[in-house]
Parts: C-alpha cells; sequence; structure tokens
C-alpha cells in the first residue's frame, strides 16, 4: 500500500520556523504565523492565507481583457476595501488616541471598594481618546468646540470608562434634548454646512430659547474650546458620582484632570490660520510629544462630599449645567494618569474603543443625574450601531485585561464563546462562572420615592448665576476673548431676531457682557433682559476658573520656531537649542527652504519647514535670525512677513539677531515695541527663555485691540 504523503506540522509558537515549500512560517508580535519569503519580507497572502504572485494585475483574457470572475485574489481585495468604512460616531467623530496608565496614590478604601483605589503604587493600564464634538472624522482640529476627554482604566475588577470633556459643566439637564442640541450645532441638514462649527443659525436658535444652556455656552465661547494642546487641557466627569466602600457607604464626588503641563489655549485669529496650516495639530503635538518622550501627564484630584455638603449649596449638585467651585470644595489629588505609547493602529484602537459611562466597576456608582441617566443607554445603543456587534467588547481595545466569564454566547464575529455543555445558572452539572455576592457590583441601595413624571426639578431652575460667575472668574483678557467670541459667533447668524434673543440673556448674565457684544454687533439698542425664573445671584468669583490665572510659568512641552537664513549665527542658534532642551521644550526649524540655510562661519543646517510651510501660528514662540543680506532676501516672501506679523499680533514672544532687523521692519515690527522683543547674541538665549515661560505678552494684545 501507498504510503501517506507527510502533511508538514504546524509549529508550536515556541518552537523553530519551520521549512514550508520556499516559504518560512514565523510567528508575529501578536502570535500570528508571517509567511516569510526567502528575501526576508513577509509574503503577502490572501485573507485565506494563499500566498500572492502577482498584486499588480487582474486575471484577464490575453493581455487586454476581459476581466475573469474567477479571479477570487482581486474580488476578495476590492470586497474588503469596499467595506472598510464604518459609521463615524454620531459625536465626538474626529479624534486621538493614546495608551497609557493610572498609578494609584494612597488606599481611598475610606470611601471607595473600587479595586483601583486600594493600594498606593497600584498601576493600571490606560486608555485616552480626544475628540472634537461637533466635526465629521476628516474635520479640522482647531474648531471652537468642547473637547472630549475619555479615559478607559482596565481594573482588576472590570473596565471603568470616565467618559468626560475639558468642561465641568454642559448644555442641557436632560439627556432628552440631546438629540436638539446635537442636531442644531451640526451642519444643517438642507445645505450640509458649516462644517465643524457653532457659528450658525440653527445652534444659536436652539441656545437661545433653551436658558439651562448659558453657563455653558460661557465656557464654549471663552478659550478653553480653542485648547493649544490636548496636553495643555483640563478634563472633567462632569456628573456628580457616588463612591462606595465595603460598609455600603455612599459619598458624592467630582472628578477632575489637572494637567501636569499647565492650561494653554490659542488665540481665535490663530485657530482659524491653525486650521490651514496644520488641520492636524492636535493629533500631530500628541504624537510629536509621546514619539520624543515627553509623556503628558494629569493628575486625577477629587471633589468628595456628602448629603449634608449638598444640601448646603445653593444649587443642586444632579444638575450637569453646575459646578463647585474648587475655592469651596477643593479637590484633592489620589493618582496620575501618563500617555507613554500611540496606538500601533489608529483604526483597530482609536476608532473601535468603546467608551460607555455605564462601565463602572465595584465601588463607583451613578447619581440621579438625569442626563447620566440618559447616557447610561445611549452609548451601549451607539456601539451596536458603529461596531455592528454585541461582540465588541472582544475587541482587544475594549476587553477587560482582568479574567471575565459569561454565558454570552454567539452574534456577529463571535470570537469568544462560553465552553462545555451548559450556558446557563443554575446548572447541575458545575460548568461555568458564577455570582459572587461579596465581590460582585451592587447598586447602591439609594431610597428612591415619588409619582412618575415629566418635571424638571425646581432646583434646576437657575440659569445664569453660574454663567456670571464664570465670566466674573476670568481676567480682562479671557473676558475680552468671550465677548469677541461671541460676536463672531452670532456675527454669522442670518437671524436678526436669533442675535437679539442671545443679547437678552446676556443682559442677564452680565451687562457690560451684553454691551460689549452689543456694541461689536453694531446693534443700536438692546433687546430687555431675559426674564430668569428665579433672581440671578453675585456668586463670589472662583480664579480655578481662569486659564492665565493658573499659569504655572514653564516653557516646557511647547515649541519654538527659528526663522533661520543665510548669514545666521551658529553658535547661538546652538545656544538656543541647549537652552530650550534644558526647559522641556522643542526646537524647530524654519528657513528659506527645507534645504536649510548657510551659517556666517560657513555651516549649512537643514530646516524642518520651508518658511511656506511652516507658518509661526504652529509655535508658542520664535526666532530670528539671519544677516541683514539673508532678512533683505526674506522680505520678498509674503509667508516671512507673516510668520512675523503673525508672531507679534498674537503675543508671542520674539527673539532676533540685529541682523533681522529688516525683517521686522518690512511686517511692521518695531525691535524695540514691548519687552516681548528679545535681541538676542552668543550667550545671552536664556533670558528670552525666560521670557517664553510667561507663554503670552497680553499688554500687547491691549495694545494693539487684535
Ligand atoms: Fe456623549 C460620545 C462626553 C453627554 C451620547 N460623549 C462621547 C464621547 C465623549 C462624550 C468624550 C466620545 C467618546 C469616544 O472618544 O469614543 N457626552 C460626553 C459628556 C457629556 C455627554 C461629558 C455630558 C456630560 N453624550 C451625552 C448625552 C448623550 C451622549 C446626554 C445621549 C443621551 N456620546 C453619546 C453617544 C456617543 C458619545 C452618542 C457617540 C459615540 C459614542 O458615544 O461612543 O452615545
Amino acid at each position: 500500500m501507498a504510503s501517506r504523503p507527510s502533511v508538514p506540522k504546524p509549529p508550536s509558537p515556541a518552537s523553530e520556523p519551520a521549512r514550508l515549500h520556499d516559504l518560512t512560517l514565523r510567528r508575529g508580535s501578536g502570535g500570528e504565523y508571517h509567511q516569510i519569503a526567502e528575501g526576508g519580507a513577509p509574503t503577502m497572502t490572501t485573507a485565506q492565507g494563499a500566498p500572492v504572485a502577482d498584486d499588480q494585475n487582474t486575471l484577464k483574457v490575453g493581455q487586454r481583457g476581459p476581466l475573469l470572475i474567477e479571479d477570487f485574489q482581486f474580488r476578495e481585495k476590492l470586497f474588503h476595501f469596499d467595506h472598510e468604512r464604518i459609521p463615524e460616531r454620531v459625536v465626538h467623530a474626529r479624534g486621538y488616541g493614546a495608551h497609557g496608565y493610572f498609578e494609584t496614590y494612597d488606599s481611598l478604601a475610606q470611601f471607595t471598594r473600587a479595586n483601583i483605589f486600594q493600594r498606593a503604587g497600584e498601576i493600571t493600564p490606560a486608555f485616552v481618546r480626544f475628540s472634537t464634538v461637533a466635526g465629521s472624522k476628516g474635520s479640522m482640529d482647531l474648531a471652537r468646540d468642547v473637547r472630549g476627554f475619555a479615559v478607559k482604566l482596565y481594573t482588576q475588577e472590570g473596565n471603568w470608562d470616565l467618559v468626560g470633556n475639558n468642561m465641568p459643566v454642559f448644555f442641557i439637564q436632560d439627556a432628552i434634548k440631546f438629540p436638539d442640541v446635537i442636531h442644531s450645532v451640526k451642519p444643517e441638514p438642507d445645505r450640509a454646512f458649516p462644517q465643524a462649527q457653532s457659528a450658525h443659525d440653527t445652534f444659536w436658535d436652539f441656545i437661545s430659547l433653551t436658558p439651562e444652556s448659558m453657563h455653558m455656552v460661557m465656557w464654549v465661547m471663552s478659550d478653553r474650546a480653542i485648547p493649544r494642546s490636548f496636553r495643555f487641557m483640563e478634563g472633567f466627569g462632569v456628573h456628580t458620582f457616588r463612591l462606595v466602600n465595603a460598609q455600603d457607604q455612599s459619598t458624592f464626588v467630582k472628578f477632575h484632570w489637572k494637567p501636569k503641563q499647565g492650561m494653554q489655549s490659542v488665540l481665535w485669529n490663530e485657530a482659524v490660520k491653525i486650521n490651514g496650516a496644520d488641520p492636524d495639530f492636535h493629533r500631530r503635538d500628541l504624537w510629536g510629544a509621546i514619539q520624543a518622550g515627553d509623556f503628558p501627564e494629569w493628575e486625577l484630584r477629587l471633589q468628595l462630599f456628602d448629603q449634608d455638603f449638598a444640601d448646603g449649596l445653593d444649587f443642586d449638585v444632579l444638575d450637569p449645567t453646575k459646578l463647585v467651585p474648587e475655592e469651596i470644595l477643593p479637590p484633592v489629588p489620589v493618582g496620575r494618569l501618563v500617555l507613554d505609547r500611540m496606538p500601533d493602529n489608529f483604526f483597530a484602537e482609536t476608532e473601535q474603543v468603546a467608551f460607555m459611562t455605564q462601565n463602572v466597576p465595584p465601588g463607583i456608582d451613578f447619581s440621579d443625574d438625569p442626563l447620566l441617566q440618559g447616557r447610561n443607554f445611549s452609548y451601549l445603543d451607539t456601539q451596536l450601531k458603529r461596531l455592528g456587534s454585541p461582540n465588541f467588547a472582544q475587541l482587544p481595545i475594549n476587553a477587560p485585561k482582568c479574567r471575565f466569564a459569561n454565558f454570552q454566547q454567539d452574534g456577529h464575529m463571535a470570537m469568544r464563546n462560553p465552553t462545555g455543555r451548559a450556558i446557563y445558572q443554575p446548572n447541575s452539572f458545575g460548568i461555568g462562572p458564577r455570582e459572587d455576592p461579596a465581590r460582585g457590583f451592587r447598586s447602591y441601595p439609594a431610597q428612591e420615592v415619588g409619582p412618575k413624571s415629566r418635571l424638571r426639578p425646581e432646583s434646576f431652575a437657575d440659569h445664569y448665576s453660574q454663567a456670571r460667575m464664570f465670566f466674573h472668574s476670568q481676567t480682562a483678557v479671557e473676558q475680552r476673548h468671550i465677548v469677541n467670541a461671541l460676536a463672531f459667533e452670532l456675527g454669522r447668524c442670518e437671524v436678526p431676531a436669533i442675535r437679539l434673543r442671545m443679547l437678552a440673556h446676556l443682559r442677564s448674565i452680565d451687562e457690560t457682557l451684553a454691551v460689549a457684544v452689543g456694541d461689536a454687533l453694531g446693534v443700536s439698542e438692546l433687546p430687555e433682559a431675559a426674564t430668569p425664573a428665579v433672581p440671578v445671584r453675585d456668586l463670589p468669583p472662583s480664579p480655578a476658573l481662569s486659564i492665565l490665572q493658573n499659569s504655572r510659568g514653564t516653557f516646557a512641552g511647547r515649541k519654538l520656531g527659528v526663522l533661520f537664513a543665510n548669514g545666521f549665527d551658529a553658535a547661538l542658534l546652538a545656544e538656543l537649542n541647549a537652552a530650550m532642551t534644558a526647559e522641556g521644550a522643542m526646537v524647530e526649524l524654519i528657513a528659506p527652504t527645507v534645504g536649510g540655510a548657510l551659517s556666517a562661519d560657513g555651516t549649512q543646517v537643514a530646516a524642518h519647514y520651508a518658511v511656506a510651510a511652516g507658518a509661526s501660528v504652529l509655535f508658542d514662540a520664535v526666532c530670528l535670525l539671519m544677516s541683514r543680506s539673508g532678512a533683505e532676501a526674506l522680505c520678498r516672501e509674503v509667508a516671512a512677513v507673516d510668520f512675523v506679523k503673525d508672531a507679534f499680533v498674537h503675543c508671542k514672544f520674539i527673539g532676533f539677531s540685529e541682523g533681522a532687523v529688516p525683517l521686522l521692519s518690512t511686517a511692521g515690527v518695531l525691535p524695540d515695541a514691548d519687552e516681548g522683543m528679545v535681541e538676542l547674541a552668543s550667550g545671552s538665549p536664556q533670558g528670552f527663555v525666560d521670557s517664553c515661560r510667561r507663554l503670552r505678552l497680553w499688554s500687547r494684545e491691549l495694545g494693539s485691540g487684535a
């Protein structure tokens, strides 16, 4: 009898690569096997594993066709391509994520039995996705918008998603209004524009008819809505949540993320230009910082309070349009979040990550905030639509990193089904996981009574006092930015009645604000102030709400742009570079061409950008290093003149060598205009670095009226 041909055995994961014809199987980083051609590169295969000989030409009759339907290789490739897109998120479509970890400072066992907070030094893996709300996936980063700040913590007792924003309050008090506020801000349905903008009639129509949104609108019109970087923004859980300890005692909690790098925003005029110069500005910034090993970090701080404290406040802690001022209840630091790794693949991780407010581990629980309760329905629902299968939790980015077991089975793309005969409980086969009343999630047994009703609580009625408090907590510079933003946005509304309705609300927030916006809109007579449901109170300002009053006085994590041209001082450039590196800042070089320029001592230095691609809006401060003749050549380049003009108008610190004066003059900037203009010579850069720590010279803006 003829012996059966021997079948090559698949290698065990630990074994040496096995020979298979002229291909070799090697184990990939994810445990998968790649066929390795003799040359070393993996052999291309179909999705079924068949090696591909020709990926350049379809299978045809003769040389000129027609194509053959038996070309499974072509059909598989096109089939997969045709189905590459999944629905983008209905909100927060544009986002960018990174991996990292959370480190617990001390045990919080007194307040919560959440496993993540039991031990000092505990490290919990984390994934964070930052986003804008209104724009589509391909929209620009510097839209005026709320930023999402969604954190997934893979704790040892299940995933905890803290799905927050960079603002501590929200537009609406009840989740049933969410589709309305989003429909109003998204492109208008008949004309399909504007993209990623709130500056249009439908948004302001809705807002002006929704007084509860006034506090949030003040935040969105402030510089918080145009952050310089994801790394320089705060994050907030927004709602009041509960911590629950082992004795089932509850403490209310509000979550705050404080950036170690400090807060920073850009000017509106800058944001508009950044969107043109680099629509991926925020993405590139996070990518660049993490790749450079400058890992962004936030401290988690908690505002902890009990029912008595809540009862003593003049607003309801269940109302998501209100915040608890930090001056009344200082947040306590409990840990830090560090982002130190970019995803290997954007789609697999950032796009497929599914955040859900209802993902809470034992020890963390919900309050009755009606917005939070509504969110707890919406997030699960949306994942099914977006990711297409109830098995989305099995995707590696969504799967818990702790042991998990249940009887859920089948469905599209099931990769992890329960094993054994009985997949139900109770069963008498002794198969499968069982409940654990001691360890398992127990809802806090809050007493709930009352008739069913569709009512807004009276305790939610004050819509203006905290909006007023927010405005009064800002510096004069920040207040002017709010006025400018409101004037810009309302100025883009075509329906005058909408502008007037908003001005009526602004009068109820602050009369000087309403007058300033009215003037900027050219409104000769302000409308009657809106009538508040309850009297507006004059609350003490909360300095914690201002970006500028909380500066960390550092240039670390920021970027200096050096525009250099022929005849520059190479020693000075090296000194600047060293001083900035010591500060923890980055330096990027801009020259007439990417080829760079020739220094006075004859060294050719290459640039990162040609001047047309390296606008000064991409940098936090700038330097101009060149000889007079180098400067005179640049005076003929619009981009070089704009570089200087913009840096000046945007209140940036400008260091310059004496030779750059002709370029300054062409840009209309006096070398001794103010203290933000720093003449540099070899041996002096530290003084310039010290100035840059102020980030912007705001007095210049006051002077120019920009
Ligand atoms: Fe939401 C996404 C934050 C109210 C319904 N939301 C989403 C994301 C963030 C927030 C950061 C993006 C998550 C990611 O990166 O994948 N949302 C908030 C905050 C809110 C809020 C801080 C108020 C305090 N959201 C809110 C309400 C509803 C939703 C009231 C519905 C009732 N949100 C959604 C959603 C999204 C979402 C439709 C779209 C994509 C997703 O969930 O995964 O379900």
